[in-house]
């Protein structure tokens, strides 16, 4: 049994996700807990809300409300959209915690002791109009790479560049649109990522060569533009406070660590906040010098987020000397696109997690996101496909296996999974295209290869299917009720062991497939034998149908959700 932590990219507390970032991030990463989990890993998967910084600040004053006030309504929301999606956290906490305005202080103090610290005189920009300083996403411009017309300070969303509030044209404040700005100077900690640069690298060398080539590409963009030195410090008073030993830092009283600099290091305190609230060691999955050294790590994010998790954290973590665990695998991803355009969260363009589970259930999604997952390339959300793949997929192989052979069991063998008959020609072919198939689903899960994951899943459907048409036990019951009575125990083997190898991607609908079976749940993940796997359920055990599992998607719905939600031509240029 191996000990697996699980992290993805923490989402930040300015509303709630849409669906891009969830197939992204945290649904991958849950398909992939769950599945280490059914092998009988141990598992212990976080996440949190990244609540800090500029963007916290600002959609908390869009919304009227204390910044404060607000992060606690939308982390309960987010918490609770995304139990709802089924994700199936060990803990969500919250980059706001007591336990990381600890460790990201202590954490500088460290750094500042290795002589990886820096007060410097900046050059800021200051709103004469708004009476402050317009850190980051405070100030918005001309991108200086793709002329993008609204750039914000830190990034720009149209080409993903990472920037300088002080490189943007033509810049104005976020807050007023005041274009009367000038540049101040203020003090700020930097962190001498220059210094780090060689051990950063050696550290990336070592740890690439197991992670996907996107990840990589990325790293090493980054790592080959030379590192510069990384203002850590804002001006501004939503945040973890700068201190020196355990006082204000003078000089620093009205600012705040930087976002990026206190989020990545919430991934260690959202442990402490776990094993604080259930009295689990939290040291033992992060500490290589009190047990760490065996856990294995992987994250899962999107591509915007990869430089800072293969780069800037490792810079604050290898800086400090001190034995934290660092990553192992990083799994990124592409963009989920709308309609070939783009998910927005601030023009809010496209299906949000909370509107989503309005129109239909968890699974739904999970399905069509995995089965999708912009793994290889950006890959387009359309209604009509995801109406057609869920349709196809779910409703017609899935579901309607499920139920044609639990019904017939009901009706013509009493709801017991029945005895007689001997497994001849047709099953010793079928047993081993299982066992192939789970081999081959079993290896895409443990490569993350979401996409391959899901196809592996429904060739097993399909294989299924074409067994239980070519057996046709229906026809076999009239002339050889013995044959039929092994179709039938054949084919109830089937449909439980799909509901076990489901459970990653629909745990709603696996586990009511489970239930359909006494002593269906709790079965471990399958081996590659089908024999095995398909004679384990008990003769003479109960079986009843379930409720249907999938309901197919309409013209009509799709039509009235292109209405709502926009397609195609919503998509501005
Ligand atoms: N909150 C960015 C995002 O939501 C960011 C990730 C932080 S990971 C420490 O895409
Ligand atoms: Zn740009």
């Amino acid at each position: 049994m191996a000990r697996i932590l699980i992290t993805s990219a923490l989402p930040y507390i300015n509303g709630i996700k849409h669906l891009g970032n969830l197939a992204g991030s945290m649904l991958p990463a849950d398909v992939y807990a769950r599945f280490q989990r059914a092998r009988g890993h141990e598992v212990l998967a976080l996440c949190a809300t990244d609540e800090h910084g500029t963007p916290a600040e600002l959609a908390a004053a869009a919304a009227g409300q204390d910044v404060r006030a607000y992060c606690d309504e939308q982390h309960a929301l987010q918490k609770r959209v995304g139990e709802g999606f089924g994700l199936s956290w060990d803990w969500f906490g919250r980059s706001s915690s007591p336990q990381n305005r600890v460790l990201t202080q202590h954490f500088c103090e460290v750094l500042e002791k290795n002589g990886l610290i820096e007060e410097r005189t900046d050059k800021m920009i200051y709103s004469v109009a708004d009476g402050r300083f317009l850190p980051d996403r405070y100030v918005e411009g001309i991108c200086p790479i793709c002329a993008f017309p609204h750039a914000r300070g830190d990034q720009c969303d149209n080409c993903g560049s990472l920037l300088d509030p002080l490189d943007l044209k033509e810049p104005y404040s976020a807050i007023s649109g005041s274009r009367e700005l000038e540049v101040r100077e203020t003090r700020h900690l930097y962190l001498l990522q220059s210094k780090l640069a060689g051990r950063i690298r050696a550290w990336v060398d070592e740890r690439s060569a197991a992670w996907p080539p996107l990840t990589r590409s990325i790293a090493y963009k980054h790592l080959d533009e030379g590192l510069i030195d990384r203002g850590i410090t804002r001006d501004l008073s939503w945040g973890v406070p700068v201190a020196k030993g355990g006082k204000p830092r003078p000089g620093f009283e009205d600012k705040v660590f930087y976002v990026w600099f206190d989020a990545p290091i919430e991934y260690f305190a959202v442990a402490q906040e776990w094993g604080e609230a259930t009295g689990n060691d939290w040291a033992r999955w992060w500490r290589t010098d009190q047990g760490a050294d065996d856990v294995r790590y992987v994250e899962f994010m999107g591509k915007d987020n990869v430089a800072f998790h293969t780069v800037s954290f490792p810079a604050t973590v290898l800086g400090s000397d001190e034995p934290w665990k660092t990553v192992d695998s990083l799994k990124s991803f592409n963009w989920l696109n709308w309609y070939g355009g783009k998910f927005s969260t601030s023009s809010r363009r496209g299906v949000f997690m909370d509107a989503a589970l309005e129109l239909l259930p968890a699974d739904y999604w999970r399905w069509y996101l995995t089965a999708n997952a912009p793994e290889s390339a950006d890959s387009p959300f359309t209604w009509e496909h995801f109406q057609n793949t869920v349709n196809s997929d779910l409703a017609n192989v899935l579901g309607n296996f499920v139920n044609r052979i639990l019904k017939f069991a009901e009706t013509r063998f009493e709801g017991v999974v029945p005895a007689g008959g001997e497994p001849g020609e047709l099953e010793a072919r079928l047993f081993k295209d299982i066992g192939a198939g789970l081999e081959a689903l079993t290896a895409s899960l443990d490569g993350m290869s979401f996409r391959k994951a899901a196809q592996d899943v429904r060739d097993l459907w399909v294989i299924g299917n074409g067994y239980l048409t070519e057996a046709a036990p229906w026809t076999a019951i009239k002339t050889d009720p013995e044959r039929a009575a092994m179709i039938v125990r054949t084919g109830l083997n089937l449909a439980c062991l799909f509901g076990r190898v489901s459970t990653p991607f629909i745990p709603f609908a696996a586990a009511s497939i489970a239930c359909a079976f006494e002593g269906g749940d709790g079965a471990p993940w399958p081996q590659a034998d089908g024999a095995a796997e398909l004679s384990r359920l008990a003769l003479g055990s109960k079986v009843a149908a379930p409720p249907v599992l999938f309901a197919k998607i309409e013209d009509a719905q799709v039509a009235e959700w292109t209405e709502r939600f926009g397609g195609a031509d919503t998509v501005q240029p």
